[in-house]
């Protein structure tokens, strides 16, 4: 049986990051579509065939936010996305290099009251607890 990545009997992955910084966490807003347009994410995107999601997602945060990462544990639960996908999202450490909105229409730090009243994407609201306890611990 194939495993991974292209295996049409697993979702295909998107990963999302959530990285913290100085006990704040990095937003991105988004784009597109229009009806995400404005609404704040955990940056990140759909892994490709033969990547690893960590391998993917780090490569995804090099593209649309110009620097190097290291992708750590999953956190929060998996949220099903339509068209055979799912959303994960993991700690993620900024290795070097300063967040730019390359593919977004801006980034920002926030802290846990900032989080909680920040306008989120739909999906990225279910991992709001487990993003708050991890702006806590630091
Ligand atoms: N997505 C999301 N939350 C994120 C990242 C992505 O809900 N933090 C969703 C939006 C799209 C899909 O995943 O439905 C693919 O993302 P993108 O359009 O950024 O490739």
């Amino acid at each position: 049986m194939q495993t991974g990545a292209g295996n049409s009997a697993e979702p295909r992955e998107v990963a999302a990051a959530a990285i913290v910084d100085a006990g704040r966490l990095l937003l991105a807003q988004r784009v597109s579509p229009p009806h995400l347009a404005g609404l704040w994410e955990l940056p990140g995107g759909k892994i490709e065939a033969g990547e690893t999601p960590a391998d993917g997602l780090a490569r995804e945060l090099r593209e649309e936010l110009g620097v190097e990462t290291v992708v750590g544990a999953r956190i929060g639960s998996d949220v099903p996305l339509a068209g055979a996908m799912v959303l994960r999202a993991y700690v993620v450490e900024l290795k070097s290099g300063t967040p730019e909105a390359l593919e977004h229409a801006a980034v920002r730090w926030v802290d846990a009251e900032q989080l909680a009243g920040a306008d989120l994407v739909p999906n990225d609201e279910v991992w709001l607890p487990e993003l708050t306890a991890l702006l806590e611990s630091f």
